[in-house]
Order: structure tokens, then sequence, then C-alpha cells
């Protein structure tokens, strides 16, 4: 069974729900108001591109649309949410000094559609290691999502199961029933799909995915939100768009002309260039008496 919090919960319960099911749901995490404002800003690249991307796998009768922070500047309260970043930290963490935007997709599920396979999200990686998460989706509810309208389908407890190793029993899938304004959280080794739509009216969702620092992105931020976009957003946003290199020092990935991209000029968190990247360095070698 899908496990629901409210917007009092902390992060250490989300966290924890999380971990132990692969999946959790925070009902009314934000104003229903901030949904129809994000809603509201996607509709025209909805509608003028929205079915580019058809094909078995996405369904031929859904909307999708990536360049999400170009188009609806008030997602950014969403992408960006603390506490989606306090769950973050915690997925990530403990495997890299930094995390960063994966993906983000608004998917308006329209009536008709059939229900999506179930999937995980961390396959596009061809690794798959016992206790480090790649992926981690947040799902945002623009709409309110029912059971009939194709309210995310989850499989509880499916994240155990190494891919190489065998697959989980995904007969016991749940919708994610909430209002408008609230997330479910999944790991990216979570089994779950978009459900079939047998309403009347649309199912609007933004999946917001966040994966390790030192992965390669599933879509290409840099062109999707490029320089001159990204600086409409804060430090922090701007550092989860991959405006910041990976980890400290000689072990630095993702560098660019020095310390930081030159137009991200603060750390956007102390805590995220934690002096890790010693290995290697001059100091190191001495420390280990190589003179
Ligand atoms: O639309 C949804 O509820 C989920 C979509 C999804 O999981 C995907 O496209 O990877
Ligand atoms: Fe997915």
């Amino acid at each position: 069974m899908l496990t629901y919090l409210d917007a009092t919960a902390d992060a250490e319960t989300v966290s924890s729900v999380l971990r132990s099911d692969g999946v959790v749901a925070v009902t009314g995490l934000v104003d229903p108001e901030i949904a129809d404002t994000v809603a509201a800003e996607l509709r025209p690249d909805l509608d003028s591109k929205g079915l580019k991307t058809v094909d078995a796998f996405n369904g031929d009768k859904t909307n999708r649309y990536g360049d999400v922070l170009r188009t609806a500047p008030s997602a950014a309260a969403l992408v960006d949410h603390d506490l989606v970043i306090a769950v973050a930290n915690d997925v990530f963490l403990p495997h890299a000094a930094s995390y960063r935007i994966n993906s983000l997709a608004a998917i308006e599920i329209m009536p008709g559609e059939a229900h999506q396979a179930l999937h995980r999200d961390d396959t596009v990686y061809p690794i798959d290691v016992a206790g480090m998460e790649l992926t981690l989706g947040v799902m945002w509810s623009l709409s309110d999502f029912t059971a009939e309208n194709g309210g995310t389908r989850v499989v509880p407890g499916s994240h155990r199961f190494l891919r190489s190793w065998h697959q989980p029993d995904l007969s016991n899938w749940d919708n994610a029933v909430m209002p408008k304004g609230s997330a479910v959280f999944y790991l990216g080794s979570t089994w779950h799909g978009g459900g079939a739509n047998d309403s009347n009216a649309p199912r609007l969702g933004l999946v917001n995915s966040y994966c390790l620092g030192w992965l390669r992105p599933e879509v290409n931020m840099y062109l999707s939100t490029p320089p001159e976009v990204a600086v409409r957003y804060g430090p922090r946003l701007r550092a989860l768009l991959g405006y910041m290199a990976h980890d400290s020092g000689d072990d630095q990935c993702g560098s660019y002309g020095g310390d930081c991209p030159a137009w991200v000029d603060e750390a956007p968190d102390p805590a995220w260039n934690n002096q890790r990247g010693v290995v290697g360095t001059v100091a190191h070698a001495k420390a280990q008496g190589g003179g």
C-alpha cells in the first residue's frame, strides 16, 4: 500500500518511508494556486508541442513537455522545494558530493489513454548497485490525481530488487491519489508508470527527476535550460541545473574555467563543496609520505 503523509511531515519521516517502501506521497505540499499557476504557464507549450514525443512508452494520448523552466518560472518552487531538497540530500549525499536535475517533464494524460508500462527510471544507466540510488523522481499533481484519471501507478517495495537479479511482483500496484499541489516521491529503482485515464478530464502532472551529481543526466539540461534562462533562477536551482562542478579540488567533475562556471558566483550550499577533493593533491602525497 502506498503511504500518504501530509505537509506537516518532516523530511526525516518522508525519507524513512521512501527508504523502506521505495515510494511515498505527501499531500498538500504547496497551495493549489501554485499548481494552477504552473499549469497555466505550461498550457501553450503543452498544446503546441505536447504530442511531439509520442511513442509506445509515452502513449499517444499523452502530452509531454520538457523545457519546463523556459516556460513555467513558477515551477521553480516545485523543482527547488525545500522538502524535495532535504529528501534528495538523504538519498544522494552518501554517494555523491551533490546531485542535479535529471529531467523535468509536464505529463498530461488525456481521457482514453491506456496504462503506461510499469518500469523503473534508472534503467537509462547500465549499472545497478545495491543500496545506491541513481535517481529520485518527484511527481507533482498539477490537477487532482485519482485512480480513475491515471494518478501515477506505483509498486511499494519494488525497489529492493537489483534488475540484474530478478523482477519483483508488480501486481500490487497502487494509484497515487492526491489533490493538486501534492507530490509522490519514488526512487529510481521503484517500479511505477502513468495510469490509464478513464475519466473525461485530463490528468496533469509535473515530474522532476534528480540524479547523482557525477552521472550524465537523462536530458541535456544545458540545451533545455541554457545560461540565459538559468540565470533567471537562484544559485541552488542553477547548481541543480548543472551549472556547478561536482565535488571540489582535484576531484571536480564538470568544471569550467576554475572552481565554478563563470556566471555562478557563489557556491549554492557550502555542504556541497565539502573538501572531499584531497586525493591526488600534493598535500595528499606528502601526507602519504611521498615527500
Ligand atoms: O505520468 C506518470 O504518472 C508517470 C510517467 C513516468 O513514469 C514516465 O514517463 O517515466
Ligand atoms: Fe517513469
